[in-house]
């Protein structure tokens, strides 16, 4: 959305949008008198609160909040009126030339009107649509939250200007209840579970979006993988590797060049004269594989799969921690069938999915049926009578499956429509996760063939399909989702043994260690000099479903005393009935970290 477009916006605001656009104001009239020579870009109402971007003589941290949030006090109990007034343009541009305001001046000089709206409160006199609340004390309980980086226009190539984010709300008790939302929603963020668990680090000198998977997230990795290739082998699917590279040429023929330029690495030069670009998506060279001999009808559907590492350059103010990254590797599959399996193979792939999310345990997503916006021809292949016949098919499909879903316009793939799976992030953002995708554009485009059974050759459909998603997406939702705890079986340690003495218990420990570890279990022995609650403390911050502490009883019995990670203390348990209750969660993927006990 453009900023004139944003200003354009502000005119149906809500009440309670209306109140934060106008802490909004109250905001930035602090910011002024705190910060003399501050310049103003813009400040709108947005999901839950309000914010300013702004231009400052420093850099603002946390530590200035409640300086701004106390002068912003001062004005709401002032109860300055808000006071509107329309100005032709130039004394407007003359008005903000004076005071050295130059994103309002371009704001204004890219507005179209003979007139621009004004709104003052108290000291503070902006350019402004509103509509805004009558006066400053009708402004509810507020708090201002974070500092951030936000470029100009959201153009990386203007300045980075500073943002600050707040929140009002009609009253305390709403304004308490959403803090407090916020805070558990802190302490979900994948970003912050990621570097206190060690599960991914993202390092500077790497490159922005190119995550690092740490050993215990790449053991949660290895278990997704291993979890996702064995469904998918049961299922008929072919897995393959291919490279992370290949010709230009591959990606003009499949049209990604032409429609998804932006999100391509620019392409490398050989000395050949040869161009060479990072891949954005795994198709060509499925297709490929696909081509390399004649097809006949008896051998399709051919599902071809790959754990395909694929690049994409998102622009940098998207890059979200695992989430939205540039390096990534997709649960990706084509499957290649006649037109009248289309469908049926449709339905199996939505089938597989919900077996999944029951796997994993997921409740809240949504079906998001993607379709092309008819009139952004640049994205989307230019074929009417396709779209029109995809879109239905899918429509008919799903009302089949009887599965709920919402309709959304331009969020199609380039080469046809698709249905994703949407899940929310802890910052109440909507994603995909899942996603199939029908495509009679590629098969074209190649020139893709089998011989029906008239003898004559004919054109395949394909489908597009990742069920987990990119492995790096997946492992954000997942971290969010259980808010690090990860059921047992997939815990990258599933039991820290703590012995009570280092010296009389370790040997015992070791030899606990290696049953576990024969049992196919991950245990590792805390060793450090530190007390044995220390011990427990530090295993259950780092969410380890299992504490098992081995002393002199422990260790005359063959047992270990369990602790879980909630908490509760279970006692001594003999060792083997340990192992095969742990084993028996594993294997059914349990939710649990304990089988119900009857009295
Ligand atoms: C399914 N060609 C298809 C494939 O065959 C494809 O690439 N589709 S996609 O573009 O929709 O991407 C598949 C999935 O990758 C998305 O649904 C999303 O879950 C994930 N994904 C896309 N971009 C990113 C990114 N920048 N970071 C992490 N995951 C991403
Ligand atoms: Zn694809």
């Amino acid at each position: 959305m453009s900023v004139e477009e944003q200003l354009n916006q502000s005119v149906v605001y809500t009440p309670l949008q209306r109140m934060r656009h106008s802490a909004a104001h109250v905001m930035a009239e602090a910011v002024q008198d705190l910060f003399p020579g501050a310049q103003f870009a813009i400040g709108p109402a947005i999901e839950d609160g309000f914010y300013y971007d702004m231009a400052l003589p420093r850099a603002l941290t946390p530590e200035d909040l409640p300086a701004i949030e106390e002068r912003m006090r001062a004005s709401v109990a002032a109860d300055h009126p808000f006071t509107q007034s329309r100005w032709p343009r130039e004394r407007a541009l003359d008005y903000f030339r004076a005071h050295d305001q130059p994103y309002k001046i371009e704001i204004i000089e890219n507005l179209p009107d003979a007139e621009v709206g004004i709104y003052q409160q108290g000291p503070f006199l902006d350019l402004c649509r509103g509509p805004h609340v009558e006066r400053t004390g009708q402004i509810g309980p507020f708090k201002l939250l974070r500092v951030a980086g936000a470029y100009w226009r959201g153009d990386e190539k203007r300045p980075m200007l500073q943002r600050i984010y707040g929140t009002a709300w009609p009253s305390q008790e709403e304004l308490e209840a959403y803090l407090e939302r916020l805070e558990e929603a802190r302490r979900r963020d994948h970003r912050k579970l990621g570097r206190d668990l060690e599960l991914f680090a993202i390092s500077d000198e790497v490159g922005a979006g190119l995550p690092l998977w740490l050993p215990k997230g790449a053991t949660v990795r290895r278990l997704l993988e291993e979890y996702i290739l064995d469904l998918e082998r049961q299922q008929g699917y072919q897995h393959v590797y291919t490279p992370n590279l290949a010709k230009l040429d591959l990606y003009k023929t499949s049209g990604h060049w032409e429609h998804y330029h932006d999100t391509m690495y620019p392409p490398m030069e050989m000395e050949s004269g040869e161009q060479l670009i990072l891949r954005p998506m795994n198709c060509p060279h499925h297709i490929q594989i696909y081509k390399l001999k004649m097809r006949s009808y008896r051998d399709l559907p051919i599902r071809i799969a790959e754990l395909g590492t694929m690049y994409r350059l998102e622009r940098s103010g998207e890059l979200a921690g695992l989430s939205r990254v540039r390096a990534m590797t997709l649960n990706d599959a084509h499957i290649f069938c006649t037109p009248e399996q289309m469908l049926g193979e449709f339905k199996k792939v939505v089938r597989f999915i919900e077996r999944v999310y029951q796997d994993m345990g997921f409740e809240h997503y949504s079906y998001r049926l993607s379709l092309r916006d008819p009139n952004d021809k640049d994205k989307f292949v230019d074929n009417d009578a396709m779209w029109l016949r995809s879109e239905a098919a899918l429509r008919q499909t799903l009302n089949e499956l009887g599965v709920e879903y919402f309709e959304a316009l331009g969020e199609a793939a380039f080469y046809g429509p698709k249905l994703d799976v949407q899940v929310a992030n802890v910052l109440g953002k909507d994603e995909s996760i899942s996603t199939v995708q029908l495509d009679f554009t590629l098969p074209e485009r190649f020139n893709l063939e089998y011989i029906g059974e008239d003898g004559q050759p004919h054109r395949p459909a394909m489908i597009h399909r990742g069920i987990i998603s990119t492995l790096e997406r997946f492992m954000a939702f997942l971290i969010e989702n259980y808010a690090g705890n990860f059921p047992v079986w997939l815990a990258p340690v599933q039991a820290v043994i703590i012995p009570i003495s280092d010296e009389k218990h370790a040997d015992y420990a070791e030899r606990v260690r290696e049953r576990l570890r024969e049992a196919g279990l991950r245990a590792e022995v805390d060793m450090r000099k530190e007390r044995m609650n220390a011990k427990v403390r530090d295993a259950q911050l780092q969410k380890v479903p299992y504490m098992l502490v081995v002393g002199d009883k422990e260790a005359a019995n063959d047992a270990v005393a369990v602790r879980l990670r909630s908490n509760e203390n279970l006692g001594a348990v003999p060792l083997d009935d340990f192992i095969a209750i742990a084993n028996a969660l594993v294997a059914e993927r349990s939710k649990v970290l304990w089988p119900e006990r009857t009295a």
